[in-house]
């Protein structure tokens, strides 16, 4: 197991828990946490004992963004040329497993952004969440611009983007931008229940279904339903849907073995 100094890892059963752990920086994802945090999630990926990856924080804060001292003195050019800065903060964008983000206290910034990136936000009762750059005299840049806009709709993403005001988990719950609001001090318990119920299905169809539903970002109606057509056609391949249907005709429970 790799060394990190600004992450812990876990794992609990078959879901990876990976904790952003600068308490003093109240997380703020500076390079080198997000250098450890996209390998975590590639080795994770690649495991075959692991069915779901959780991404915490601590109970103050999920990541109150970016690591604006880190940034403060960069230059128009270096942050320009320097492109690799970007593509670390895509690495959960290409993980195939269910990412799930337990936020407990602050999501600001790239710390939302992060969250977002995730395939489901499970929210602590203490959570906070906003793009607060415009305080910082810059805007969103890890995606929050686009999958806020997406994900709560233009008006409300507007008032808080040029804003900079947080919301709470319940004003997060009610526009959508988390599956669900549970204690703080649960959170991540929470998550990981869910990450082991999605680890007794079936991997594939499990895979599957997120790179459908993360289509439909992507493309057009017609487009998406053809691609998920397609997708649920692939399935009747997998020794999984005929023992899906099978233990269902069969008032039995399914044993899937990911095949
Ligand atoms: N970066 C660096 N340090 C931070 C950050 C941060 N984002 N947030 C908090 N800290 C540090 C503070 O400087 C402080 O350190 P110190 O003790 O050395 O002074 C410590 O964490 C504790 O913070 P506070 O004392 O401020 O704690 P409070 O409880 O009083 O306040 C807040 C908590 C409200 C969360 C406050 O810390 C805050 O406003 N933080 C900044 C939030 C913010 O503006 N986030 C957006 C950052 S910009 C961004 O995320 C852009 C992402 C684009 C990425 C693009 C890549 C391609």
């Amino acid at each position: 197991m790799a060394e990190y100094e600004m992450i812990l890892t876990e794992v609990e059963g078959r879901v990876a828990i990976i904790r952003l752990n600068r308490p003093k920086a109240l997380n703020a994802l500076c390079d080198q946490l997000m250098d450890e945090l996209g390998q975590a999630l590639r080795g994770y990926d690649a495991d075959p004992g692991i069915a779901a990856i959780v991404i915490t924080g601590s109970e103050k804060a999920f990541a109150a963004g970016a690591d604006i001292k880190e940034m403060q003195g960069r230059s128009y050019p270096a942050i320009y040329l320097d492109d690799f800065i970007g593509k670390r903060w895509e690495a959960v964008t290409y993980v195939q497993k269910p990412v799930i983000a337990a936020v407990a206290g602050f999501a600001l910034g790239g710390g939302c952004e992060l969250a977002m990136m995730c395939d489901i936000i499970l929210a602590g009762d203490n959570a906070k969440f906003g793009q607060p750059e415009i305080n910082l005299g810059v805007i969103p840049g890890a995606g929050g611009t686009q999958r806020l806009t997406r994900a709560i709709g233009k008006s409300k993403a507007m008032e808080l983007i040029l804003t900079g005001r947080m919301m709470d988990a319940a004003e997060a719950e009610r526009a959508n931008l988390v599956a669900r609001v549970v204690p703080a001090a649960e959170v991540v318990a929470e998550a990981v229940k869910l990450g082991e119920k999605i680890g007794t299905l079936s991997a594939p169809s499990v895979a599957i279904a997120k790179e459908a539903v993360n289509r439909a970002y992507e493309t057009t109606l017609a487009e998406g339903v053809k691609f998920e057509r397609r997708l649920f056609q692939s399935l009747f391949a997998t020794a999984d849907q005929k023992e899906g249907m099978a233990a269902f005709a069969e008032k039995r429970k399914a044993r899937f073995e990911n095949r």
